[in-house]
């Protein structure tokens, strides 16, 4: 019980739907997390790491079916189907809590009831949102410990008045007496629901113990109905990382970042500059909420506590922060397990061993076909951990924004990098954001586009076009010289023989070098039809060793190919119901560019 008479009213409410054979409330500490942990060993569905290689560690494995965020079955509960608009899933909020209210009806007996108050942002910034998630997955409250400020911290400032989001979230699998449970507990997958209600606030969701789907903190409460509540309170919930960047100088700037996954986010949030002198540090890996401040700057935080990061491709080479950073107290899901009790999964560093375990249980012998790390395996580790988390990372007031970038993964068309002309110029490049299809995702659409404005097509709370008339709209709330630039970047720009132009990873500070140099008006660029591009003499490129032609072709804005991409964003902007007549506008005036160019 707590002293918030609403909350210890909703809890009873919901005990009383679900009737779990226990209630506990977390408070967030060390010894809980740990004996959570002992227990989801003892029942057999963690399995501890040896503590000379990965100490504090545990592993999970997930049931085949529960394995990644399932857009399907995701919904915006709004009263009119335009509000979630054409690219959400929509359910009138009464026909959705009728299927709810029957599948939660006892759907936790056999279990413990947690009930988690958690805070994303730092607890005393005005930024911040208070909420609690009830859940009867052990392996949820463990991470939802490490991705939040969870517990009596939280719990304190509910019960001090503070406003709290309800999370409703249940596995979906309840155990009749004496019933053996099994290793991931779920429910099938037309059983899933992972619905958000912005009207009132509130998220629930059903069936699935997995990452995006049950850590309700993430997603669902930072990004969907934080966009929501964003468009409300005129400011901004995104789906970026942000990177602190400091020159030799010692001049220091912010910059975060919109990227598609799969196209190094991550990476980019934990960059080791390879420019000497330059240092980077990461405030955020994922989400960004941003407020204007009276000074009139872009301020952000990060909401969360931790990452969850995506483990397969993750080596010294390609993350050497992140793998520092899971050298302890990690939770890992659906990696394989190696004979001497540590983790291993695809280009993590060393040799392939002989034998593993694999993300399913099995035995899993060198020269398997079968991958035994699941792709979409992840690791749960705390910010706190990383070596390159900065000093001011939790900041209340937040870190001030000079640059946004907005990047996909595009073979071809789109430079390393351009600057928008203006503000709305650069949301018509954020709206227009895209990776191409590669065969990584099974589909018939490889080598088409596939657009993701601002990486938040999955994650906008409401009509994307009313998202993208937002951010035109957040301008009015600065000057022209006070909003940060926005930039769109590619570091994925192939020949014709499919070989990267570009190095990536810590070369990127490269791009983010000149970028600073714009910032300062130290620089001039190339006027093109497309944006403002770099001088090939004004990029850092010493100590590279590129292909011959590499820059040109980096940096060329090829007419015929920008038609065909001029098709393409018409295409794209068909689907809209209510298209910005701003973004119209500047596809129009591209067009002209392009014509007279
Ligand atoms: O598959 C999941 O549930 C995780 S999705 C995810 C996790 C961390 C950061 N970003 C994402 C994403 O889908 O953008
Ligand atoms: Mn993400």
């Amino acid at each position: 019980m707590s002293k918030n008479v609403a909350l210890n009213k909703w809890v009873e409410e919901v005990a009383s739907l679900t009737t779990p054979d226990k209630i506990y409330w977390c408070d967030g500490s060390t010894e809980e997390r740990e004996r959570l942990i002992n227990e989801t060993v003892k029942n057999g569905s963690g399995v501890r790491l040896n503590p000379q290689l990965r100490p504090g560690s545990v592993l999970f494995r997930s049931d085949p079916s529960d394995v990644a965020r399932v857009e399907d079955r995701t919904f915006i509960c709004t009263s009119l189907q335009e509000e979630a608009g054409p690219t959400n899933n929509w359910m009138h909020p009464e026909e959705m809590k009728a299927i709810l209210n029957d599948l939660f009806k006892g759907s936790m007996k056999g279990r413990t009831m947690y009930v988690i108050p958690f805070c994303m942002g730092p607890v005393d910034s005005p930024m911040s949102m208070f909420a609690v998630q009830l859940t009867d997955s052990p392996y949820v409250v463990i991470n939802m410990g490490i991705m939040t400020r969870m517990g009596d911290v939280a719990l304190q400032k509910i019960e001090e008045g503070a406003d709290f989001i309800k999370c409703l979230h249940g596995l979906g699998y309840p155990l009749e007496e004496g019933q053996q449970d099994v290793p991931w507990p779920c429910a099938p997958m037309e059983k899933k629901y992972i619905s958000h209600f912005p009207e009132t606030r509130e998220i629930i969701s059903f069936g699935s113990g997995y990452g995006g789907n049950a850590l309700l903190g993430k997603k669902c409460l930072a990004l969907r109905i934080g966009s929501s509540i964003a468009r409300e309170e005129g400011w901004l919930a995104e789906h970026m990382l942000i990177l602190k960047l400091t020159n030799p100088e010692g001049e220091v700037f912010y910059i975060c970042g919109a990227f598609p996954s799969a196209t190094g986010k991550t990476n980019l949030a934990m960059i080791q500059p390879t420019l000497p002198g330059w240092k980077a540090e990461t405030v955020g890996d994922d989400i960004a909420w941003m407020h204007f401040d009276e000074d009139g700057r872009l301020y952000a935080i990060n909401p969360e506590a931790g990452f969850f990061g995506v483990a397969s491709g993750t080596s010294s080479d390609s993350n050497p922060n992140a793998m520092a950073s899971v050298s302890h107290n990690t939770v890992f899901t659906n990696v394989a397990l190696t004979d001497e009790g540590d983790v291993w999964w695809e280009d993590i560093d060393g040799p392939v061993p002989d034998h593993l375990i694999d993300w399913q249980g099995n035995d899993w012998n060198k020269g398997d076909a079968s991958k035994p790390a699941h792709p979409n395996g992840r690791f749960t580790v705390a910010a706190s951990q990383c070596p390159s988390i900065a000093d001011n990372w939790e900041d209340p007031r937040g870190v001030p924004i000079d640059a946004i970038l907005v990047g996909g993964r595009r073979p071809s068309t789109v430079p390393l990098v351009n600057e928008s002309f203006d503000w709305n110029h650069g949301i018509f490049l954020g709206s227009v954001l895209g990776s191409e299809v590669t065969a990584a995702v099974i589909s018939d659409k490889i080598g088409q586009v596939r657009r993701d404005p601002f990486a938040m097509l999955p994650f906008s709370g409401y009509n994307i076009g009313d998202y993208l008339l937002h951010w035109l709209e957040m301008a009015k709330e600065s000057t022209e010289d006070k909003l940060p630039k926005i930039y769109s970047v590619n570091w994925f720009r192939k020949d014709s023989e499919n070989d990267f132009l570009w190095p990536g990873f810590g070369d990127n500070s490269r791009v983010l070098e000149w970028i600073t140099r714009r910032l300062k008006g130290e620089v001039e660029a190339v006027e093109t039809p497309i944006g403002l591009l770099p001088k090939e003499e004004d990029l850092r490129l010493e100590g590279l060793d590129l292909k011959e032609g590499a820059m040109k072709a980096l940096l060329e804005v090829d007419p015929e190919a920008w038609k065909a991409e001029l098709a393409s964003i018409k295409e794209h902007y068909k689907m809209y119901d209510r298209l910005p007549e701003e973004l119209a506008q500047q596809l129009k005036a591209l067009e002209e560019r392009l014509n007279s160019a």
